[in-house]
């Protein structure tokens, strides 16, 4: 029997190295993986599927990489991007931006490749932001995206590469498929270094409050912001749900459980067994107020949703960290790492962290910048 080839590109990340090892699995299929950072910075490598590492082999901004890739797919999952938690979005907007190369290219080396499908990761961050002022909001559903104010950099680039996907599949008939993410977590993800988002931050600043004796930890916003977060085997089973639905457009992937950003370390700590004392740190980058997933619509296709509980999904995640940590050595930083960081590019930023010009703390507001507003009379 021949093989299907499906390449999934961003293997080397927390989503992507967790659906090459469901991909890897499934009889027939021959996976095909890929990324810029060298196999050794790969979340999870896996020697029985073919594997494409670093700059030259891997960097699918590079559309000749793109091409070589895409030879003979059946199917193509893109989840390479230049991205991570609050932190880092807000303080590198071009790098986010620069994702559009990642995807223009892999998307027009799949179509010319004639695979049969393509999936694009898209993101919550493309919702209006105007309608996530409320952190007791109604849930974000898929018409939320328009009039169109999503993230400043990261959000727009995933709004114009979402409807690219459309454009492609209504003039060059590629079937794609777009996932719109809700922050997803669990074990095999980054949880340091400034490009982590709030699961595994939290999970690591408990972590070090008690192998440090300081029971303090730092907390970014005033902890009252609400969020869903959707544990990494839902997304994996949402990802290939939807590549074999027939749903044509964006839809959300996310869990509905929404919490306080308090609420999430008040798990953390009773999973550590620990109280902390919380600082709150009201000029780091907070995103939006409120978000949830509106999950009607997937429930509708597929009469399915993300289901695993933010406890257990939590638990398992705490664990992973709690083993990275020690095995790690990072017992002699404890203290340290009960704050966050910021990253610009790979470089951390000295001081608190912030580009005076990046400094906006409601996102609504980026959506004009600075003198591009209306002209004076
Ligand atoms: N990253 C991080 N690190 N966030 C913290 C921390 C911390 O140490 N402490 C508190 N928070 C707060 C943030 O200020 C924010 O209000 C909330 O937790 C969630 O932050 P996040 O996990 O970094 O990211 P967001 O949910 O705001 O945004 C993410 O959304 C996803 C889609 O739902 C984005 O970063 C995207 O990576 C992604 O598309």
């Amino acid at each position: 029997m021949t093989s299907r080839v499906v390449v999934v590109s961003g293997a080397g990340g927390f989503i992507g190295g967790h659906l090459v090892d469901r991909l890897r699995r499934m009889p027939g299929v021959k996976v095909r993986a890929a990324d810029i950072k060298p196999s050794d910075d790969w979340y999870q490598v896996f020697p029985d599927v073919e594997n494409h590492a670093g700059p030259l082999d891997g960097d699918v901004r590079d559309f000749g990489v793109c091409r070589r890739l895409c030879r003979g797919a059946a199917d193509v999952y893109q989840l390479s991007a230049d991205m991570g938690g609050m932190g880092f979005i807000e303080n590198n907007k071009a790098l986010c931006m620069l994702s559009v190369l990642t995807n223009t290219h892999m998307l027009l080396a799949a179509q010319e490749a004639g695979a049969g499908r393509f999936f694009f990761s898209s993101s919550a961050c493309v919702y209006n932001a105007d309608k996530q002022k409320d952190p007791n909001l109604t849930a974000l559903a898929e018409a939320d995206a328009y009039p169109a104010l999503p993230e400043d950099g990261y959000g727009w680039e995933k709004l114009f590469s979402e409807r690219m996907c459309r454009h492609f599949r209504e003039d060059f008939g590629i079937q794609t498929r777009v996932a719109r993410f809700h922050n997803v977590y669990g074990p095999h993800g980054t949880w340091c270094g400034g490009r982590e988002k709030a699961p595994a931050a939290v999970c690591r600043k408990v972590i070090a409050a008690k192998a440090s004796g300081d029971h303090s930890i730092e907390i970014w916003g005033d902890g009252t912001q609400t969020r869903s977060f959707m544990y990494i085997d839902d997304c994996v089973e949402g990802i290939l749900k939807i590549m074999d639905s027939g749903i044509l457009e964006p839809i959300n992937l996310g869990s509905s459980e929404m919490v306080t950003i308090n609420q999430l370390v008040d798990i953390a700590e009773s999973i550590a067994g620990v109280k902390l004392e919380r600082r709150y740190k009201l000029d780091a980058p907070r995103g939006v107020a409120g978000r949830n997933s509106d999950n009607t619509k997937i429930k509708g296709y597929l009469g399915w949703e993300p289901s695993i509980s933010l406890r257990d999904g939590i638990r398992k995640t705490y664990e992973w960290i709690d083993g990275q940590f020690h095995r790690g050595g990072h017992q002699s930083d404890a203290r340290g790492m009960t704050s966050s960081t910021f990253s610009h590019g790979s470089k951390p930023i000295p001081g608190d962290g912030f580009m005076a010009e990046s400094r906006h703390m409601d996102t609504w507001k980026q959506a004009i910048p600075a003198g591009y507003g209306p002209p004076s009379a």
